[in-house]
């Protein structure tokens, strides 16, 4: 059964622990490694041993959260007393680290998502929580450990990062009240923007600019689509983790209500990823090709070639506002 365990059960678990592993989950976000940064470095306070276990890569542009906390080596700690995920839905999202995960005493999960599956044995998960960032400044201050320049930064990451900067519908009067108490305590600010929002590879400016040259618009200007092409990745010399937000910039267009992006993974895999601005349920569209999320964001993956994936999900939106204007 879901059932949120307290805080006070986490914080007597961490008390009792002298080893720590703490699990970020793959594709890395802002808010995972945020949040995992702050929680080491607080653990390291407390002079417990504790590292970050990764399995990817640090995304560029997070690189400056990590201080010899992140660690790829799963026997850097043998006798493993706690394991700690964080922003982690599930076991899966670290999945090379399962085992390990699994071979600590006590096993606890810091999450937001509402889709959290509950998988430890003390599940913290507040849905209505902008961040895991937010909980983390929780717990850390209900342990009564002060937060200095490096841990704050870091939870300001986790909180900037997943609310889209204070836009996103999931932002809370919780997560500007965080981000003031951080500010207090003393955080680089312009540093921060300018690792995270001015700090684009002219590659991805490039790609960008691919992709919105295939942008079409259908339903009167409320849908907004766009699309990646293997060839188009091969020409710009990009990634296709480099096309990440233009999903995002397909919905700030005027008048749309959903904005659709399609990445061209293989020729018969393409995965969609959808916005609404304000009263959409992307996530029921989703649903009917098996995929799901929120609901303003959501995604899926259809076995299809590009067109053919294309002309699926129009006829979908298509009938999700006629549906809707009738
Ligand atoms: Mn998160």
């Amino acid at each position: 059964m879901k059932h949120r365990q307290s805080f006070e059960s986490i914080i007597s678990e961490i008390n009792r622990a002298e080893t720590v592993l703490i699990y970020t989950h793959v594709l890395m976000d802002g808010d995972t490694l945020g949040s995992a940064v702050a929680l080491c470095k607080a653990l390291r306070y407390m002079k417990k041993t504790a590292y970050i276990l990764i399995e990817d890569a640090i995304p560029e542009y997070l690189s400056f959260l990590d201080s010899n906390l992140c660690t790829y080596d799963c026997n850097v700690i043998t006798e493993l007393d706690l394991s700690i995920a964080v922003d982690c839905t599930d076991i899966e999202r670290f999945e090379k680290r399962r085992e390990k995960f699994l071979q600590a005493k006590v096993k606890i999960c810091i999450d937001h998502h509402h889709t959290s599956g509950y998988f430890a044995d003390f599940n913290y998960v507040d849905e209505h929580s902008a961040s895991t960032g937010e909980l983390i400044y929780k717990l850390l201050k209900l342990m009564a450990i002060p937060a200095d320049k490096q841990i704050a930064e870091a939870l300001y990451v986790a909180i900037t990062t997943d609310t889209g900067n204070f836009q996103y519908s999931n932002t809370t009067a919780e997560s500007h009240r965080t981000a003031a108490e951080l500010f207090e305590i003393g955080i680089d600010l312009g540093k921060i923007s300018v690792e995270l929002y001015q700090n684009v590879r002219p590659e991805k400016l490039k790609l960008t600019g691919e992709i919105l040259k295939t942008l079409e618009m259908y339903c009167d200007g409320k849908v907004a689509l766009a699309f990646v092409t293997q060839k188009v990745l091969k020409e710009t010399n990009s990634t296709i983790e480099e096309s990440e937000g233009i999903v995002e910039t397909l919905r700030s267009i005027r008048g749309v209500e959903v904005s659709v992006f399609m990445k061209e993974v293989s020729e018969r895999e393409i995965k969609i990823g959808m916005r609404a601005k304000s009263y959409a349920n992307v996530a029921g569209i989703m649903q009917k090709f098996g995929g799901g999320g929120h609901i303003k964001a959501a995604g899926c993956t259809i076995n299809a070639t590009l067109e053919e994936a294309k002309v699926l999900i129009i006829q979908e939106v298509e009938n999700y506002f006629n549906e809707w204007n009738n």
